[in-house]
């Protein structure tokens, strides 16, 4: 509790302190950290530093006014840290940049609206258009949102999940017939094995680690795969146990923890399933019944040699094949991951290698075992569920046209990607962002920003100040809006909003704090302005949505049949569960079957220009003081870093064998097979800290190390941006010296 209350000291006044006892209880309001669930009896919210500093971070008193713009032009705020753009506090203005003298001025809200719906009406498509979302926007503004650009007349829908999960809901459909995951929090009480690839609970999920705990207890294995040996999950102490605080004895997480190499897992998972395979370890029966595919992949298995298998991953055949035992002696395991599964070019191959070692001992749709994506925002599940995809289905357009009499675009439109590939190329000439932080997110931060700059119109609808809102444009707005710890008023009196939450609970959130400034609208109320504004002949009467929220939960309901009486189930506790098929062995696949996928072993092995001797491989993670592009410090107390976050963990034998140290500065450049050779893409002057973590793996933080990334290196399934195998050579800085500090 000492973090959490180190998390607070400062940011809050003690009124808003109490806040705290509101998080996650069941007429409080969601915490904005992660989509972790919360159990049906009370709350493990209190053993959540990082959400504590996430509730903190927005329920500041500290705020940036038009005196603050004033003060500072965007030439010097484009000068500062990230760090500290966000620390200067909530906004509390709308507000217009004005080019002449180089400030944001304020501007009123409707006119703000005006000049936005005129600058959209103005393009000559639609399509020229972008419409971004970042995962905290609940399912109302959401659902609002993506009803407002559609009847505008566009599927361009970049959001962050094309960042994040969007292997899992490209990859998942094609094996199970569902994107999202199959547990419920219940499960896991229930299962007798934990297998964890590629996620970091500790920093990222903190209050899973109170699951796990119980897991370890029971003596249920915990098999980590992390090529970073990550503290917190190979122990933890629990914050609620006198004897484990006051005593000092952690409970051991990971039973077994295997460093695979950065992008091994589809092999790690090929040498299992061959494993079983051999031991003749299947369920023959469930694969009989409910799936397709399994001659392939088994003959694919067969021609896979322990060799391929053994490189790629970086683990030896008897580690692959006791963690398969493991699997194999488990009557009931499930599967946790995270990005270190999705950022790779063959994200979605990955998951759905996942999803093939589920299936072949049945492990999918009984209790006590399954799949569990760990989602990033509070409510990025939510925002897809209500619409909010590049690539809506036909049914669900539909549904919006007969709802609403809208005419719904039915051609695909843009992901992240796509999106800033188009605003580079000046094919679109708008962006609206509803939250977040794009061009920061993003790969190649030299190619985003100048997209940003060639805009015609760009608009953040944010809490707080960040560096996208500064690449301004010739129209460029920040509207600041509510937060989900602030009270929302409308017409009909104190507004509720829902989102939807890793294991696919739905529930309500009410923030009561006052708001940061009386003039901040809620997000519902800024989307129906921009599209009052922008549709003057619009279907819909967007003021009406407004006044109570209940009726866009209405609306919801009448296009997905999933939330039936959404706002009766939606005032219990907790809320209630969409339906997820596949967990009980419904497969809304085309063969009507769970297929097993064979993963293109060539496609694990791309990465390196031919000519780069010597490359490594890099993924980017979050420290534990950061939430995504929102930097709260620079420490990272579970690696042992202080006051820095321009580092690189490197293995002490890789240094050692290009005559590096501890501590030397160095330089790192990206040898991507999709990078010119000329063009080099170098970051410079990086502190090399020698880490217990895989041979010929590397690690850097997110967003710092950002520009490794080319905008060309992701997932063809998916789109998903290689975050975590960018090929790299490290070599001394040319400044040739050594860390100051470390
Ligand atoms: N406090 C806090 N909470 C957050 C966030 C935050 O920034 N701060 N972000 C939120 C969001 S949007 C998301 S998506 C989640 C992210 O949560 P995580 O998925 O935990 O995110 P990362 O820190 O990117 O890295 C995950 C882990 O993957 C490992 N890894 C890297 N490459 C590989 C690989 O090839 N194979 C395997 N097996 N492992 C690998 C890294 O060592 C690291 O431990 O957290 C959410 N919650
Ligand atoms: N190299 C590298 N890059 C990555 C990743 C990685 O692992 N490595 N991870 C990727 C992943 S998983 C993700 S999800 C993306 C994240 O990308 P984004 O979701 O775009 O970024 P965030 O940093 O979460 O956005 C922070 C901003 O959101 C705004 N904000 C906060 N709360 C609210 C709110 O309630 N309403 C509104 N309207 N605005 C709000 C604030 O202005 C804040 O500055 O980054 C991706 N980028
Ligand atoms: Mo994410």
């Amino acid at each position: 509790m000492q973090a959490v209350a180190k998390a607070l000291r400062g940011e809050m006044s003690a009124n808003r302190t109490t806040i705290m006892l509101q998080v996650n209880q069941p007429d409080g309001f969601d915490c904005p950290g992660c989509a972790w669930p919360d159990p049906r009896e009370g709350s493990s919210f209190e053993f959540c530093e990082n959400g504590a500093k996430a509730v903190s971070w927005e329920a500041t008193n500290k705020r940036v006014t038009p005196a603050f713009f004033a003060a500072h032009s965007v030439s010097e705020l484009w000068q500062r840290e990230d760090f500290f753009l966000e620390w200067e506090g909530r906004l509390t203005h709308p507000m217009v940049y004005d080019a002449a003298t180089d400030h944001f001025v304020p501007i009123a809200w409707d006119e703000a609206f005006r000049r936005i719906g005129e600058a959209l009406r103005k393009l000559p498509d639609p399509n020229m258009a972008e419409f971004y979302a970042s995962g905290r926007a609940s399912n109302e503004s959401a659902f609002l949102y993506q009803l407002f650009v559609r009847e505008y007349g566009t599927n361009n829908f970049p959001d962050c999940s094309n960042m994040c999960h969007e292997a899992t809901s490209v990859g998942l459909p094609q094996s199970i017939g569902v994107g999202k995951g199959t547990v419920t929090l219940e499960d896991f009480h229930h299962c007798d094995a934990i297998f964890s690839f590629g996620h970091n609970p500790g920093t990222n999920h903190p209050r899973m680690l109170a699951t796990l705990r119980e897991a370890s207890l029971r003596r249920a294995p915990i098999v980590v795969f992390n090529p970073l040996k990550e503290r917190s999950l190979e122990r933890f102490k629990s914050p609620q146990s006198p004897a484990e605080m006051t005593v000092g004895k952690a409970v051991p997480i990971a039973s077994h923890y295997y460093q695979v190499k950065i992008g091994g897992d589809a092999a790690v998972l090929k040498g299992m399933m061959k494993t079983l395979l051999a031991m003749d370890a299947l369920d023959h029966d469930f694969i009989r019944e409910h799936t397709t595919g399994f001659e392939a992949l088994a003959a694919d298995l067969e021609a896979t040699s322990w060799d391929d298998i053994v490189e790629v991953a970086g683990l030896s055949r008897a580690d692959i094949e006791a963690a398969a035992t493991i699997y194999a002696e488990a009557e009931r395991p499930i599967i946790c991951y995270g990005m270190g599964i999705t950022q790779h070019r063959h994200g979605t191959g990955n998951v759905q290698q996942l999803a093939n070692l589920l299936l072949l001992r049945g492990n999918i749709g009984k209790e006590g075992a399954g799949i569990c994506p760990l989602r990033g925002h509070s409510n990025v599940q939510g925002d897809r569920t209500v619409g909010i995809t590049e690539m809506p289905g036909q049914g669900f357009l539909d549904a919006l046209e007969r709802v609403f009499g809208i005419e719904a675009p039915r051609e695909h439109g843009h992901g992240a990607v796509a999106a800033v590939e188009a605003m580079r190329d000046g094919r679109s000439k708008a962006l609206i962002c509803l939250g977040g932080n794009l061009p920061t997110a993003m790969p190649d931060p030299e190619v985003c920003y100048e997209a940003m700059r060639k805009l015609d119109l760009s608009v953040h609808i944010a809490t707080k100040l960040n560096r996208s809102h500064l690449m301004v444009c010739k129209n460029t707005f920040i509207l600041p809006c509510l937060g989900r710890t602030e009270l929302d008023m409308q017409e009909s009196g104190p507004q509720s909003v829902t989102v939807e939450d890793s294991m696919s609970m739905v529930h309500a959130s009410r923030g009561t704090l006052p708001p940061a400034s009386s003039l901040l609208k809620s997000e519902p109320a800024i989307v129906a302005g921009i599209a009052r504004a922008t549709l003057p002949d619009s279907k819909i009467d967007w003021d009406w949505y407004i006044a109570d929220y209940s009726r866009i939960r209405d609306a919801i309901e009448a296009v997905f049949p999933d939330f039936d009486n959404y706002n009766e189930r939606v005032r219990v506790p907790r809320g209630f569960r969409l339906d997820i098929p596949a967990g009980r062995r419904e497969w809304r696949t085309a063969s009507g079957k769970a297929n097993f996928i064979v993963f293109d072993s060539a496609r694990q092995r791309p990465l390196a220009r031919e000519d780069a001797k010597d490359a490594l491989v890099l993924a980017t993670v979050r420290s534990h003081d950061q939430y995504n592009t929102t930097i709260y410090g620079k420490n990272d107390r579970y690696r042992g870093i202080t006051g820095r976050r321009d580092v690189v963990f490197v293995n002490a034998a890789d240094l050692a064998e290009r005559g590096l140290e501890h501590g030397d500065l160095i330089d790192i450049e990206a040898v991507a097979e999709c990078e010119h050779a000329g063009a080099p893409r170098i970051v410079r002057d990086f502190v090399a800290v020698a880490f217990d973590i895989a041979r010929g793996s590397v690690a850097a933080y997110y967003p710092e190390a950002n520009g490794l990334v080319a905008l060309a290196n992701y997932d063809s399934q998916s789109g998903t941006p290689s975050y975590k195998s960018v090929p790299v050579v490290l070599r001394r800085a040319a400044s040739g010296g050594k860390a100051s500090h470390l």
